[in-house]
């Protein structure tokens, strides 16, 4: 990890660059998949999975029997720490919910909003080097908070055809009957268009590698929701001498184990606390299992001593960070003037594993600077948000002037005889 000491505003961009995202060439490799699936369904996944899973599937949707045999194979202790996640996070989200809103704006004219729930979502939950199931309780919790009439899971399968089985328990455990065994741009393809197996959905859900990414982008070309634009994981630790070299360290190494374009980036208050943190890193990485893929991460990253504070927030807002971590003596006026992250860890016992697990926030977050202008994953992402009103006579006789004249002044007549013509009634038959 190299060390760049008060670089200018004007070399932040360079400095700071996300490892580069070939979108474009993947589009090119998924469209003949994606097209496959539209036309063939079931018998094209199935025939992905063995390209590309290597395994012949014979039924696509997990069976009660897999989903009993999975429970069986997990430890007491690991469906006690899933519990215990999955109430953090639906205590959290449930709290998100919005009231529904009613307002008699003037006389007779009565404004309302209501959530409703999107009916159909689709989980994506990726296989390869983890298993991610705490990502089916970040999505799938607030699907169900939300009122989602139906979740789709859709996952890869593994040379012997299984799901992991802590994903299928914990799917289970949700109550998401409809789990998938299908992976990569043919999984999103399959929840796009509908097959035999997999129902077409509203919005597609979560993260994945880069053909993943594409084939969301697709879809959303094809009229699907989707949660956000995603990216490698990344983040972003401001530390000062206040901070604790060893978590600093230990924070870096958790994202950078993510995958070998993930970015993890150290801003720090001098040199000293730098160097001192990324002697820690070296320690640490040489203990971990997945250090291959944490080395390659930090090649990708940068530490970036600035002295002044106020120049460090402004590289902080203008990265975006994923997540921030704040270990900084003044934690409050910096975290008062935070303004694009996607979600902020603050003070030396807070590291990121706590939101990545089990402290109830959410981690399906904004990547690759797009915390600039998206919110990560909530009870929000499961609704849409509608509008109703009512007018009176009364209400109508408030508030027609004003329509006229508006509507008259965008020389859009129609517009105004739809309110003309309810005035003149009402002063005839009076
Ligand atoms: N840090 C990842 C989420 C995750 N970490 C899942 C561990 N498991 C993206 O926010
Ligand atoms: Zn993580």
């Amino acid at each position: 990890m190299r060390i760049i000491s008060n670089p200018t505003r004007s070399e932040w961009k360079k400095e700071l660059a996300r490892p580069v995202q070939k979108m474009k060439e993947i589009q090119k490799i998924i469209k003949p998949i994606m097209r496959k699936v539209k036309r063939q369904g079931d018998k094209s996944l199935k025939k992905f999975a063995l390209e590309y899973d290597h395994v012949e599937i014979k039924n696509l949707l997990v069976s009660r029997e897999e989903i009993k045999a999975a429970e069986k194979l997990l430890d007491p202790e690991l469906k006690q720490a899933i519990q215990k996640a999955k109430d953090n996070i639906e205590k959290f989200h449930e709290a998100q919910a919005t009231p529904d809103l009613k307002m008699e704006i003037m006389d007779g004219v009565t404004c309302m909003r209501k959530s409703v729930p999107i009916q159909k979502v689709g989980l994506y939950i990726p296989g390869g080097t983890a298993p991610l199931f705490s990502t089916v309780l970040m999505l799938g919790v607030p699907a169900n908070i939300a009122g989602c009439d139906e979740i789709v899971l859709c996952s890869p399968p593994n040379k012997e055809g299984k799901i992991h089985p802590a994903i299928l328990y914990t799917a289970d455990l949700i109550g998401i009957d409809k789990i998938v065994k299908a992976g990569g741009a043919q999984a999103i393809a399959a929840m796009t268009y509908g097959t035999e197996s997999v129902p077409k959905v509203d919005k597609i859900f979560g993260p994945g590698n880069q053909y993943v990414t594409a084939a969301k982008q697709l879809a959303n070309k094809k009229g699907i929701a989707i949660d956000m634009p995603a990216g490698p994981s990344e983040v972003l630790v401001y530390a000062d001498e206040t901070a604790i070299s060893s978590f600093v360290a230990s924070d870096l190494l958790s994202q950078a184990e993510h995958g070998v374009d993930s970015q993890v980036v150290l801003v720090a208050s001098s040199e000293k606390v730098a160097k001192k943190a990324l002697k820690e890193v070296e320690k640490q990485l040489k203990t971990l299992p997945r250090k291959e893929i944490a080395i390659k991460a930090l090649e990708n990253s940068v530490a970036v001593v600035m002295s002044n504070q106020d120049q460090a927030i402004d590289l902080i807002n203008e990265y975006a960070p994923e997540h921030l971590i704040i270990n900084v003596k003044d934690e409050d006026e910096v975290v008062s003037r935070i303004i694009n992250a996607g979600s902020v860890f603050i003070g030396n016992f807070t590291p990121e594993s706590a939101g990545d697990y089990a402290s109830g926030t959410n981690h399906t977050l904004p990547t690759y600077g797009y915390a600039k202008n998206y919110s990560g994953v909530s009870l929000d992402s499961f609704v849409k948000k509608i509008t109703f009103q009512k007018i009176t006579k009364k209400g109508i006789q408030n508030l027609g002037p004003t329509i006229e004249i508006l509507a008259g002044n965008e020389l859009l007549d129609a517009h105004k005889n739809a309110v003309s013509i309810r005035l003149n009634y009402l002063k005839e038959n009076n």
